[in-house]
């Protein structure tokens, strides 16, 4: 089987997994990578011995001789990049946040549409290996219907020394790290119809928010609730565990902190321990995140493959990116949005 050959873009702090997983993605290699910071290219093309390196995306689409590219840059040229995948009928992985605005989005995803390419957004935490274990315990009917549910993430870790950026912008958490929250409360429980959000900033060295409460509607008819905060300081720091409470008809599941999954149903309580694997190159606390990163490239390359869609196809994440967008404009006016309408 011939490897596919992938074109990375952005060559920065987070990028270093996304090469790691590639070199153990089954059936895709990385061939040519690109940023216009010529340290950072250095760095990242000496660690993973790629050859070919570029300063300048179009030059490298110019030149070709890639199967699909992995926008791995922040949020600010995602479309720019995106669109000139499409342009050259090139498959796009594109990171999280997708875009600066829902209608960049809708725009991004519109122009792979006609391009006939197809489009991830590298939304990883859904692949975690416990948010996983979740999905499958509530497909195999263990708590019957689930109708509540509370998707945590509180931390004080300091994820600004490794991305300085996070203390810059006006929007911090919600797009940061409750997009991903946001992303397996659709996963869990389905599709939103309407939220209402709470924000606030607690850390005075920042310029965004780093605390929020959300409260969701779904389409199911289940309610649940997203909390999370950058700004909470506790015995065991818990990061980069997303912890769940579910109620259903039949039975609860909570994946606690410690990778730890009770069910409790008619048969009585089983506990689980789920955590994720330390891949060769990972490291603590990162390796839940590490792990996730590898299942989601190696899912694309399989897809990619087979021609089927993705979990996190740009069509899928603008329902994810709606609720982020949603979610700010609620905390702005204090009243309760309607998805639906942002999706138009
Ligand atoms: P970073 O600033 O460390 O790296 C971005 C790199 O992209 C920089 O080296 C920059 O020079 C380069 N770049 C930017 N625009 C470019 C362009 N037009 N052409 C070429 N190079 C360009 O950022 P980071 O912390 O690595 O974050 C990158 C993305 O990954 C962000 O969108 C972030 O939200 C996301 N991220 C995701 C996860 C996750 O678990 N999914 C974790 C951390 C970061
Ligand atoms: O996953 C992320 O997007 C990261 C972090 C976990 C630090 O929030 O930015």
């Amino acid at each position: 089987m011939q490897k596919l050959r992938g074109a990375l873009i952005g060559c920065g702090f987070f990028a270093v997994n996304q090469m790691h997983a590639w070199n153990d993605v089954e059936g895709a290699e990385i061939v040519a990578i690109c940023d216009r910071d010529a340290e950072r290219l250095r760095i990242v093309g000496d660690q993973f011995a790629i050859a070919r390196r570029y300063s300048d995306a179009a030059q490298m689409f110019a030149d070709g001789g890639f199967d699909f590219v992995d926008i791995a840059t922040t949020v600010q040229s995602h479309r720019a990049l995106v669109e000139m995948a499409a342009a050259h009928k090139v498959p796009a992985i594109c990171q999280k946040p997708f875009a600066r605005t829902l209608s960049d989005a809708k725009a991004m995803v519109a122009a792979c549409h006609a391009a006939g390419i197809p489009l991830m957004v590298h939304e990883n935490f859904r692949w975690q290996t416990p948010i996983q274990a979740v999905r499958k315990a509530l497909d195999a009917g263990a708590i019957g219907e689930p109708f509540w549910g509370r998707f945590s993430f509180r931390s004080g870790f300091d994820v600004f020394s490794g991305q300085p950026y996070l203390a810059e912008g006006e929007r911090f958490i919600i797009e940061d790290l409750g997009i991903h929250t946001l992303d397996i409360a659709r996963f869990i429980l389905g599709d939103v119809t309407k939220l209402v959000a709470r924000t606030r900033r607690v850390n005075p060295k920042i310029r965004g928010e780093d605390v929020a409460t959300i409260l969701l509607d779904h389409e199911g008819g289940a309610t649940s609730i997203v909390d999370v905060s950058y700004a909470t300081k506790l015995g065991t720091e818990p990061f980069p565990e997303t912890l769940i409470e579910l109620d259903g008809t039949e039975g609860t599941i909570r994946l606690s902190q410690g990778y730890r999954l009770e069910i409790t149903n008619a048969s009585g309580t089983s506990v689980t321990d789920v955590a994720p694997q330390l891949l060769s190159w990972a490291s603590r606390p990162w390796h839940n995140i590490q792990e996730s990163v590898f299942a989601i490239q190696q899912h694309w390359a399989d897809r990619l493959r087979d021609g089927g869609e993705t979990s996190t196809s740009g069509a899928d994440n603008l329902k994810t990116f709606a609720l982020v967008e949603a979610a700010y404009e609620s905390a702005a006016s204090g009243n309760p949005v309607e998805i639906g309408a942002l999706l138009k």
